[in-house]
């Protein structure tokens, strides 16, 4: 017998409504709607759509009803949130590209030293974590009235059901999260002034918070249920890993490169390192790293259509593979001139001139030295993860997006020496869909158990080092 979830996957240019159907010990997704999820840049900044999106994934909720789904679940990326006042959102949700927040960083660390807000949190330094935007926030006046905060997903779940939680591995984002006790720092909050009002209680992923609203047209015991619904978590549990000395990289707009480890490590080295230990469901920790991503590559070629130039992915990739070896470039995916939208083109070029390195001539080389700078940032990464933790590494399972760019995996086999098994592409959606399945009891067991089902229903794409560029 068949049976049925649905997945709201909010990524960071679409969002998705997704059906997770569940048979003779396999899972198959099917896509049921897919809307724009861009931000919008206003006068004030770079904000969240979310009436638009909230439309639109009750639009695909309504379609998705016809399968049934016995619950609903929503992931997003991290860190992003609104702020509420007597359940109404409180002004459009900044996005975290926008520029607010380098200076409440700086602000905050005069505060609270970034040395121990990483022992007490356990998450990498990144400009836009929530603790930084809150303290950006500070000026704008809307922490004095707002008496409520939803990171995103949540936010979409308070108003498909009405209930209000903060799921934990999103939480886990927050820098505000004390890594040992696992509930929010009150003195940590209290020092940076951010008013513990607005925090609501945290869950786990695979909690029932009940039935959605009536009016969405699904069955009256359709229930929301709270899934990793930070999408890296989500990703993480659908690496089809089949035993344990894998290191995962979830690519995409980021790539997330990393291990799962049973305990966080939280050292001087790994703080010097910028390793995060951010939340994992159940209670695994993810040891990782963001590196760049793929936006490196879409925002250049966005930038390059805006301007009217026709570009051809495919093509421009074969051509990318045809570069000759003596002229690859590598750049710094991390520098942060790369973090806005805006001409990555340019910006690369900029960076190698400063640099006193030959800068890439033309779109083919400059994809190449993007490709090839994520992968070397890749296995250096890896690299470190392995030293900080101790945990050795055999295999790198890519999963997302990225896992569809032939020559992105058969450079990270390359550069990093090890085996690259490629896919799922859907690695989010399917680890949403798996965790509210485990809820319902539809499927059983512990994670391994969650990816031996993945590793039954799809088969990754292999790449060796040393292997044909393709
Ligand atoms: C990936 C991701 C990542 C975060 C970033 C904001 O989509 O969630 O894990 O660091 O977006």
């Amino acid at each position: 017998m068949t049976q049925t979830v649905a997945a709201v996957d909010l990524g960071a240019t679409s969002g998705r409504v997704m059906l997770g159907h569940f048979a003779s010990g396999t899972v198959n997704l099917e896509t049921v709607s897919r809307f724009p999820n861009g931000p919008v840049d206003t006068v004030d900044g770079l904000h969240w759509n979310v009436l638009e999106l909230y439309r639109c994934v009750v639009d695909g909720l309504r379609l998705a009803a016809r399968a049934r789904p016995g619950s609903v679940g929503v992931d997003s990326w991290a860190v992003d949130y609104a702020l509420l006042r007597g359940g109404r959102v409180l002004g459009f949700p900044y996005h975290y590209r926008d520029s607010r927040n380098q200076v409440a960083a700086e602000r905050a660390h005069r505060i609270v030293p970034p040395e121990r807000m990483y022992r007490e949190s356990g998450l990498q330094f990144l400009p836009f974590n929530t603790v930084y935007q809150l303290v950006a926030e500070q000026d704008g006046g809307l922490l004095d009235v707002a008496d409520r905060l939803l990171l995103i997903p949540d936010l979409i779940g308070y108003l498909l059901s009405g209930e209000a939680v903060t799921e934990r591995t999103n939480a886990s984002t927050t820098g505000l999260i004390d890594i040992a006790s696992g509930k929010w720092n009150r003195r940590l909050l209290s020092e940076l002034s951010i008013p513990e009002r607005i925090l609501t209680d945290v869950v786990d992923p695979g909690t029932s918070l009940g039935p959605v609203r009536s009016s969405l047209g699904l069955d009256a015991d359709c229930e929301l249920v709270t899934v990793g619904s930070h999408d890296t978590a989500s990703a993480v549990v659908a690496v089809p890993a089949v035993h344990d000395d894998v290191a995962y990289i979830s690519s995409g707009t980021w790539s997330l490169v990393g291990l799962e480890l049973p305990q966080p490590v939280v050292t001087e080295a790994s703080r010097a390192a910028n390793f995060t230990n951010e939340a994992g469901v159940d209670g695994r920790v993810r040891f990782l790293r963001n590196v760049s991503g793929l936006w490196l590559l879409d925002e250049m070629l966005r930038h390059r259509r805006d301007a009217g130039e026709d570009v051809d992915l495919a093509a421009l990739l074969d051509a990318a593979a045809a570069v000759d070896s003596r002229d690859v470039v590598l750049f710094d995916t991390d520098d942060p001139r790369f973090l806005p939208p805006g001409d990555h083109a340019s910006r690369i070029v900029d960076w190698c001139r400063e640099h006193d390195v030959r800068p890439p001539e033309g779109l083919a080389e400059l994809t190449r030295a993007i490709l090839e700078s994520l992968a070397e940032a890749y296995a250096r990464t890896l690299r470190q993860a392995s030293e900080l933790s101790g945990k050795a590494v055999t295999t790198v399972h890519i999963v997302g997006g990225g896992s569809r760019n032939r020559l992105l995996c058969q450079l990270t086999a390359d550069r990093t020496g090890l085996p690259v098994l490629a896919g799922p592409v859907e690695a989010t959606a399917l680890g949403n869909v798996l965790v509210q399945a485990r809820a319902l009891g539809i499927v059983s067991g512990s994670l391994e158990a969650l990816r031996a089902l993945v590793a039954a229903s799809v088969t990754p794409v292999g790449y060796q080092p040393g292997g044909e560029r393709s």
